[in-house]
């Protein structure tokens, strides 16, 4: 693709679409003919991938999430594919700022946070270290709410991502396949004397699939990420409804299949426990499964050889049920007995988990379950009896123990368990977590069968968080090091070399300035706030949830701005805080948070007396788009979760990738960023995990005690309830009664001082200009240890045994 066969191809495309001149066009119109020419400069090396993968037998991952996050890929596929600087001049020349069409892609938000966003930097990554690795999941009509503050307070407005259509997807209507649901099983004994199942009466769906390249970078390789849309059967009842003139039953009924793949469900922490939601589950399991063994059976290989040619990956348990269905398809459809099947099942899946919270495991009532996927239920029972007769051979007598174990107690199925008895591999997702996993919410597992449990540290694709969302930065560090480190970002270390360098580190500094103006013209645009460019841009941007304690942040905020009012001449480095998340629904505290930020900051923020010297800003409506605007103009990021609650985190490591300093609790990956950079390049404090279980073991601490004790704790926790907000006096009682009357259960008054002493550090160390900028640089220099390219890379060779595949020009 040269710059002029662009330009003549792109206004031919242009015109052939719209009927438009280039004059005529608008910028919508400029947007689909870019896309559209992509997708025909795609598809050769996308059908040339399938091909070969299938001329080679090549072994096959499918990574099953019930979210990806996938944010805009327009830019992305521009990169990846090399032609980037092509199409921008190339456009230039025609007179359309490349920039402006960017901009109408609408972010795919099929995920909540960090699980959906980790499947889109893998699929990323598997297509750019030229692994045959594929996506399976829901295409959901609305993604994740889209947030708006309104007086303060978070509403939610639906994402109606799809309304003009979505130029990276193909509608694949001959792949599709059916899932039923409901019925009843009838069983035959036959003549050669084995049992039989009959799946009678269901109602059956058609699952569509709808296909999305994932372009691995400058290396031919087109992977697929493959998204299941519900859709009415034909031939069924919905044409028996009209021909009775029934209408309105029909729509009811045709919405009611649609509805399955119509919402993302918008709570990362509190499973759904609705019917619609195990629905969605089995929906895209039982659709994925059934194309792959269509793919592979067309292959005519002998069954037996399935774990040799594909791997099933499940994304945390939304996807465990890959399990009974894979056995079902294996007993009811392949006819292979019970100990064979269940072999190649185990041998094929492997199973990530993501979360120690104990509200936040899977659970599905028996009842429920059975009425809805009744030969599914079978095979779990089975599986389940056959497990507890295992454990029972190994440890007779122990009832409570062979309970904790069992698949389905209590009345309830267990998906956590049922995804650790199917699977041949178990992991936690940074070191300290999988610990975690090890010693307390699977420790019977891991007595059990220890060999299956490991640790894979999460990543994050350095070509969209370093090449895609910082080109200043990406072109200083070619200018430095050369371009290697693309292909292998551990060679950022390179850039130690310069960490004497004053020129070097003013460049970089330089670089951070032209972020944050970026971003500060952004939030006067947006929200009429003037932040103080020169200040300290201290972010937090994730989910907003009590673990991760976005509460002590905003009380430390209330702090230093009660020792402003004390001490208008105080000496602090000035400070932005900027924060953006959503809150679920339907979680009341996540919600009061985020209004008392609101509040917070208008009050702060209108404040003449202090000088600018704090500001709070909360952006709306937080997506993948907008990290990338955040994370390279941040000089300080906010990991604060409570030691041992997080999982992993990943954010963590865009910020570091970024040039950010981190503040941070011994938590989730925060340890390991630790250990990368050195101690004295990271800011530490609060409880470890280790003290956090230990109190948590003797039913926690009191919060009193933190409040009697520390004046500055009592002083900001009353003014939550006191007036001194002006909102109506009571709006944040429960807030209070949270922190104090029920206990604090995340430490948040206990690491108060801890926290407080650690900005501090972090003040007098912002002052010491040379110091932080070597600090920001040993930072980026690390960071490559966090490509999720080096996750991926482990994957493949420990968990799922899968070879390189190039993709010949
Ligand atoms: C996150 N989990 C972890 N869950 O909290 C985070 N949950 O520490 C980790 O870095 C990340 O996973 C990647 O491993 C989530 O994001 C969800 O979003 C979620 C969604 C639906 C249901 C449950």
């Amino acid at each position: 693709m040269d710059k002029e066969g662009f330009k003549e191809a792109y206004s031919k495309k242009l015109q052939a679409l719209h009927g438009k001149s280039l004059e005529e066009s608008s910028i919508h119109d400029q947007y689909i003919a870019l896309g559209s020419l992509l997708r025909d400069y795609i598809s050769p090396n996308w059908i040339k991938t399938n091909q070969q993968y299938k001329a080679n037998g090549d072994k096959q991952i499918y990574y099953f999430s019930i979210e990806f996050l996938l944010g805009k890929l327009l830019d992305m596929n521009l990169l990846n594919l090399g032609v980037k600087e092509v199409c921008q001049t190339g456009l230039a020349e025609l007179g359309i700022d490349l920039s402006v069409l960017l901009q109408e892609e609408p972010d795919a938000g099929l995920g909540n946070g960090g699980l959906g966003r980790l499947a889109a930097c893998f699929l990323d990554s598997m297509a750019a270290l030229s692994l045959p690795g594929h996506g399976c999941g829901i295409r959901y009509t609305y993604g994740l709410f889209e947030q708006k503050i309104v007086k303060n307070y978070q509403v939610e407005l639906p994402d109606n991502w799809l309304k003009d259509g979505y130029i990276w997807e193909y509608r694949r209507t001959n792949k599709a396949v059916e899932v039923a649901f409901g019925g009843h099983v009838r069983s035959v004994v036959k003549a050669d004397g084995r049992t039989y199942y009959f799946h009678e009466n269901a109602e059956v769906i058609l699952a569509v699939p709808y296909d999305i390249p994932m372009i691995g970078y400058q290396n031919n390789t087109v992977n697929t990420l493959r998204l299941w849309s519900a859709e009415l059967a034909h031939n069924d009842c919905y044409f028996a409804f009209r021909n009775r003139n029934d209408f309105l039953k029909a729509i009811e009924y045709k919405n009611s299949v649609e509805r399955i793949s119509k919402y993302l469900y918008p709570d990362d922490t509190h499973p759904e426990g609705r019917l619609l939601r195990l629905k969605q589950e089995y929906f895209f399991v039982s659709a994925g499964l059934q194309s792959i063994l269509k793919r592979f059976k067309s292959a005519n290989h002998r069954i037996q050889l399935f774990p040799d040619k594909i791997g099933v990956h499940i994304n945390d348990t939304h996807p465990a049920l890959a399990v009974p269905e894979l056995m079902r398809i294996l007993i009811d459809e392949e006819n292979l007995g019970w100990d064979e099947a269940w072999q190649i099942t185990t041998k094929t899946i492997s199973y990530t988990n993501h979360t120690v919270l104990p509200e936040a495991l899977e659970t599905w009532p028996v009842e429920m379950f059975q009425n809805l996927l009744p030969r599914i239920y079978m095979m779990i029972e089975e599986i389940n009896q056959r497990f507890c007769k295992e454990l029972w051979e190994r440890y007779p007598g122990q009832w409570g123990r062979i309970r904790d174990m069992a698949v389905i107690a209590d009345g309830v199925i267990h998906m956590a368990r049922l995804a650790v008895v199917g699977s041949h591999s178990v992991n936690g997702v940074a070191k300290l977590h999988s610990e975690i996993l090890q010693q307390y919410l699977m420790h019977n597992f891991y007595q059990y069968d220890p060999a299956k449990f490991h640790n894979k540290t999460n990543g994050i694709t350095h070509r969209r968080w370093l090449l895609k969302a910082n080109p200043l930065l990406t072109d200083l560090i070619n200018n430095a090091i050369g371009t290697h480190w693309i292909a292998d970002p551990k060679e950022l270390l390179l850039l130690r070399k310069y960490s004497q360098d004053t020129v070097f580190k003013e460049q970089l500094a330089n670089i951070k300035l032209k972020n944050k103006i970026k971003l500060v013209d952004h939030i006067y645009s947006h929200y009429g706030i003037s932040v103080n460019l020169h200040s300290i841009f201290d972010i937090q941007i994730k989910r907003i949830h009590a673990y991760k304690r976005q509460i002590l942040n905003v009380l430390h905020i209330m702090h230093l701005y009660n020792e402003l009012k004390l001490n208008p001449q105080l000496d602090m480095v000035p400070r932005t805080f900027i924060f953006a998340g959503k809150a679920a629904p339907g979680y009341y505290i996540a919600k009061q948070t985020v209004k008392l930020i609101n509040i917070l900051g208008s009050v702060i923020n209108h404040d003449k007396t202090i000088q600018d010297k704090l500001k709070v800003v909360f952006m709306e409506n937080y997506s993948v788009s907008l990290g990338e605007m955040l994370f390279p103009a941040a000089d300080v990021s906010e990991q604060i979760s409570t030691a041992s609650k997080e999982a992993s985190g990943t954010g963590n490591m865009k910020f570091m990738m970024n040039g950010a300093v981190t503040i941070g609790t011994l938590d989730g990956a925060n340890i390991e960023i630790k250990e990368a950079v050195g101690p004295e390049n990271i800011i530490i404090f609060g409880l470890t995990a280790q003290q956090a279980l230990d109190y948590y073991k003797h039913g926690g601490y009191n919060a009193w005690d933190v409040y009697n004790e520390d004046m500055r704790v009592k002083k900001v926790i009353e003014q939550l309830v006191n007036g001194y907000l002006p909102d109506e006096k009571e709006e944040f009682r429960p807030l209070y009664d949270y922190l104090l009357r029920n206990n604090d259960e995340f430490f948040v008054l206990k690491d108060f001082a801890s926290y407080a002493d650690a900005h501090r550090r972090l003040d007098d160390t912002f002052r010491q200009r040379q110091h932080w900028q070597s600090m920001c640089l040993e930072n980026i220099a690390h960071s490559g240890l966090f490509s999720s390219d080096k996750t991926i890379r482990e994957y493949a060779a420990e968990t799922w045994h899968l070879g390189e595949s190039t993709i010949r020009g």
